[in-house]
């Protein structure tokens, strides 16, 4: 069977991007991989972490992934800390990657800003840990947001290169999913931002433990334009709007694209059932329509973290079968490279 590998960071404030981008796609995945989704804690720490709210939000990331569908009898569900195989595959990696390569990741230049020289080397070396998190289980799929193209890019090239430096077929070149009618949300106030965790402004996001008065209030006061609701001809072959057009209503296109996602319909339907209106009406419909979908999900994460006895223990049971898939990979690999175990 086809393997699915992928992560979400336990960095707080989980949104509705990490949620129409990842969570909720790796749900469906279940039916025709086998799926090992993991809450990737070392990389949280590439950034300072305060510990106790580390261990909170490990607990939560987990309980979004139960919440919304996951079941752990069937797909993997683990925290990375919890196995070594990710640690010891990424310091090869670190030997097999190209600093050429490294430089050219756009995320680090983003999230280490100006100051670059007091960035930690992890942040720098996250994508040979990602790579290392895929192919300690050979996985042959990642489903992920288009904002982690790139990382994806450079574990097919380690892949690449260590099957060729070894003359041996060791690795899958590992191919992205991106899919989905939300690969890309934008930030509430501003829609040329992807929404994030880590954006100071909490009006920026919907997170999915927001509560139905939170949700409201952030919708209605999300950046929208004066304009009215276009009708589905603007949209191309493709189903999207043209580019120019997105671009210059970027807000406006994102709430329309978020409703879209959450109601499971085509954006011409969208289009269609609001054209002509303005964004006050549409916006009490949005409302609705992630109310909906998100109040659930946000309590039974609720109720999964208020008493984490289950989340451990789909945490530990989980580890214990990552291990099993990643060690004879790691025993494999260290034969490969000449590593001495006698
Ligand atoms: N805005 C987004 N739209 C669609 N997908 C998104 N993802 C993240 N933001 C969006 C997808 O969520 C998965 C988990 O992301 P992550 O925890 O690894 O964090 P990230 O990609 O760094 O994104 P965040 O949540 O916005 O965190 P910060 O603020 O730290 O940058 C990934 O599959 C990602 O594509």
């Amino acid at each position: 069977m086809k393997r699915i590998f992928s992560g979400v960071q336990p960095t707080g404030n989980l949104h509705l991007g990490n949620y129409l981008g990842a969570i909720r796609n790796f749900v469906g995945l279940q039916a025709d991989y086998d799926c090992i989704y993991c809450v990737v804690d070392m990389h949280a720490i590439t950034v300072w972490q305060d510990p106790k709210e580390l261990v909170a939000n490990t607990r939560e990331v987990t309980a979004a992934y139960l919440a919304a569908g996951i079941d752990p009898k069937k797909s993997i569900i683990f925290n990375q800390s919890q196995v070594s195989a990710h640690a010891e595959l990424a310091w090869i990696f670190n030997c097999v990657a190209r600093l050429g390569w490294m430089n050219r990741m756009t995320q680090f230049k983003e999230k280490a800003g100006k100051h670059r020289e007091n960035a930690s080397v992890g942040l720098y070396a996250y994508p040979t840990l990602m790579a290392a998190d895929i192919l300690a289980y050979k996985a042959s799929h990642v489903p992920v947001g288009e904002d982690q193209k790139q990382h994806l890019e450079l574990t097919r090239d380690i892949a690449i290169k260590f099957n060729g430096d070894f003359g041996r077929e060791v690795f899958p070149v590992t191919e992205p999913l991106i899919f989905g009618s939300a690969t890309r949300v934008m930030s509430l106030r501003d829609g040329s931002k992807k929404m994030s965790k880590s954006d100071p402004s909490d009006y920026s996001r919907i997170t999915m433990t927001d509560d139905a008065d939170a949700v409201a209030k952030k919708i209605r006061k999300a950046t929208s334009d004066s304009e009215l609701i276009p009708g589905p001809e603007i949209l191309g072959d493709d189903g999207k709007p043209d580019e120019e057009l997105r671009r210059a209503r970027p807000e406006a296109f994102n709430l329309l694209t978020i409703y879209a996602a959450l109601a499971d319909v085509e954006l011409g339907e969208v289009l269609r059932d609001f054209e002509g209106k303005g964004f006050a009406d549409f916006k009490k419909a949005l409302t609705e329509v992630a109310v909906e979908n998100l109040g659930p999900i946000g309590s039974e994460m609720k109720r999964l973290t208020d008493a984490p006895d289950h989340v451990d223990d789909v945490l530990r049971d989980g580890a214990a079968r990552a291990r099993e898939v990643a060690e004879p990979v790691l025993r494999e690999v260290y034969d490969v490279v000449g590593f001495l175990r006698p």
